[in-house]
């Protein structure tokens, strides 16, 4: 028999979110602190990004970490906030019953929302120079038709994300695929592109007459502005790999400045204080830092 539960308010609060009027923010990130961070700037989502979780591996964004990987990075991230988590799934991990695994995993392990992307597995990350093969539509629908089959709290989403415009297709194209995948039960579509402008993203919206929200991640076409996206229709914006290029790009400097001075105060204007890291991992007063 099987028994319906319903896991937390998570699904819930990002359901509701989404059926607002303000645009919902998730930003990338790849481990609990980060998204604690996310959380503590005031984001409402955090999006477990398959970017952010290789290249916190240091391994290409490829499909490469397992399943049980970005499951484990998931769950540590919901557990220490108390936003939902949207986890990106690159493919589904391999076929319409690898989806109905990942959506009984994540479920219970307390995440609101995945992601599936119409890409052929091995996917490579969207903006790497290579050709990027899409699924045929009815074979990337049977994959949402089984994730959908799959869940048993109702809120929980699952959203569908054509790679289209990264595999140079047309605005048709794009179209087609978002309503098809809407109609196989997708909770919302999301449109990539890897353009510096916002043109077919924008264009996609203009022409869109689904019901299921849109979702948006400006990276290369990162001078529009969130405000813009919503008035276009989209409900998700996605800063998905803001957090690990900055942290790159601290350490880095960091570590420039400590190997060429050789004095570890050197570096001192560049740390949040050791009491900082302390609050933000949860320590108790009992082991506050001294000094
Ligand atoms: C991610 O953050 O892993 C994404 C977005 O999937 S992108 O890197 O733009 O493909
Ligand atoms: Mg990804």
């Amino acid at each position: 028999m099987t028994v319906a539960y319903r896991q937390d308010s998570k699904t819930r609060q990002l359901r509701q979110l989404l059926a607002g009027e303000q645009i919902v923010r998730a930003v990338g990130a790849h481990d609990a602190m980060t998204a604690r961070l996310v959380e503590a700037a005031g984001f409402e989502a955090v999006w477990a990004s398959s970017l952010e979780l290789s290249a916190s591996h240091a391994v290409p964004d490829a499909g490469l970490l397992t399943m049980t990987q970005y499951l484990d990075a998931a769950e540590n991230m919901d557990a220490a906030i108390a936003l939902p988590v949207i986890a990106d799934c690159d493919t589904g991990f391999g076929g319409p019953l690898n989806v109905e695994h990942l959506v009984h995993r994540y479920e219970r392990r307390g995440i609101a929302a995945v992601c599936i992307e119409d890409k052929v597995f091995p996917k490579m990350n969207s903006f790497a120079a290579v050709a990027h093969p899409l699924l045929p539509v009815p074979e990337f629908v049977d994959k949402i038709a089984a994730g959908k089959a799959a869940q048993r709290d109702p809120d929980f989403m699952l959203l569908a994300r054509t790679e289209a415009f990264i595999a140079d297709l047309s605005l048709a194209e794009a179209l087609d695929r978002g309503y098809a995948y809407a109609a196989a039960g997708a909770d919302a579509v999301l449109v990539h592109s890897r353009l510096q402008r916002p043109d077919q993203v924008l264009e996609f919206a203009a022409q869109w007459q689904g019901d299921v929200p849109l979702v948006a991640i400006p990276t290369t076409y990162h001078g529009v502005h969130e405000a813009e996206l919503r008035a276009a229709g989209y409900r998700l914006v996605i800063y998905a790999n803001q957090v690990i290029r900055a942290q790159v790009n601290a350490v880095s400097s960091m570590l420039s400045r400590l190997a060429a001075e050789g004095r570890a105060g050197s570096v001192d204007g560049q740390l949040v204080p050791i009491s900082e890291l302390f609050r933000l991992q949860g320590m108790t007063a009992a082991f506050r830092a001294n000094p």
